[in-house]
């Protein structure tokens, strides 16, 4: 992927920048490769050993983004090379996007819009009526930043808050479900904004989207690795599933024709930190991480496999 627009300046600001040398020209970038001192990645980058293998001076990989599932974080560790990313300035916009896809879930925005805008109004008369958003049941699946500021948007819609997570968050006032099929079972509206990652590859599988049934809603804010595709689309084709609202998919920017096709699913590109505001403040906090390493200051947002367990 190119630089991203708001972040291009800043760097080149600061440093000597050799725009994805190794797959554009791979016998310039051999060349340089030996002086390359960091690495400027996108959420959606991966950076595996074999690349850093080919950097023997790399010393941090600065992640524009709060999710670095493709950073191979154990292989950079091994290296001595920091992996920063960027948490908290993107809460608010990823949490405003949650609600905002079950709000155009539940009321049928889309196809409200296309049905004055082509006319279907005065030809079809009123929309098919929609279901209610506000009193309805929340779950949430990860419950860290931007699960927390989620759940206090949704507290302002009336919506009751459950939870799951590996290990209960003492911090939240919701109840913590023992397992994401639970969870399902006991919500309306079911909303994922875990990691990716090995860890919780397909963590909604089919099983999940039964438990939350016909009725239900799945949002996908997080990754796309974390819901199975494929089970989904026939969750959805075979009624078992009630709707979907996804901002993430398996294999972006490809998404599957079969599930472009169904009507109960709503569809946004991958924008849930895309708005100028909040880009600007990734792409700061990214050249912050990556000044911090060049001139040997401790780097501001390390990934937290970095941070040490202090034993009192
Ligand atoms: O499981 P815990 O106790 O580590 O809680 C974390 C939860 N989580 C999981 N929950 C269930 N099953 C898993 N296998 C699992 N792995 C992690 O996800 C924690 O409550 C939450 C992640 O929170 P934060 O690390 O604060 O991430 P943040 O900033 O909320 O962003 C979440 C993700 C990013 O990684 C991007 O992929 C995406 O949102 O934009």
């Amino acid at each position: 992927m190119p630089l991203p627009p708001l972040l291009a300046p800043l760097l080149r600001e600061a440093f000597t920048v050799h725009d994805r040398l190794h797959l554009l020209d791979p016998a310039a970038f051999e060349l340089i490769a030996p002086r390359v001192r960091g690495i400027a990645a996108s959420g959606e980058s991966k950076v595996g050993a074999e690349l850093m293998d080919r950097l023997p001076a790399l010393e941090i990989i600065s992640v524009m983004g709060v999710g670095y599932d493709g950073i191979d974080v154990a292989a950079a560790k091994a290296r001595g090379v920091v992996v920063t990313h960027t948490p908290d300035v993107l809460n608010d916009d990823v949490a405003d996007l949650a609600l905002g896809l079950m709000l155009a879930a539940s009321r049928r925005l889309v196809a409200a819009d296309r049905h004055v805008r082509e006319g279907l109004w005065p030809a079809q008369g009123p929309m098919p009526l929609a279901r209610k958003l506000s009193g309805a049941r929340l779950g949430i699946l990860g419950m860290g930043r931007i699960g927390q500021a989620i759940a206090r948007r949704a507290l302002a819609f009336d919506m009751t808050v459950a939870y799951h997570t590996r290990t209960p968050k003492p911090e939240v006032p919701y109840p913590h479900v023992a397992s994401a099929v639970e969870l399902a079972r006991q919500c309306d509206v079911l909303c994922v904004i875990t990691p990716g990652g090995a860890a919780t590859k397909h963590l909604v599988n089919a099983e999940v989207m039964n438990a939350l049934g016909p009725q239900g809603l799945l949002v996908n804010v997080a990754r796309g690795s974390v819901v199975d595709e494929a089970a989904l689309i026939e969750a959805l084709e075979q009624g078992r599933l009630g709707a979907a609202a996804l901002d993430v998919f398996e294999q972006e920017p490809q998404v599957p024709e079969r599930l472009r096709a169904l009507p109960q699913v709503t569809l946004s590109p991958h924008i849930g930190s895309a708005t100028t505001a909040t880009r600007q403040a990734m792409a700061g906090l990214a050249v912050d991480n990556l000044k911090a390493k060049a001139s040997g200051q401790a780097v501001v947002t390390a990934v937290p496999e970095y941070k040490r367990v202090i034993q009192n």
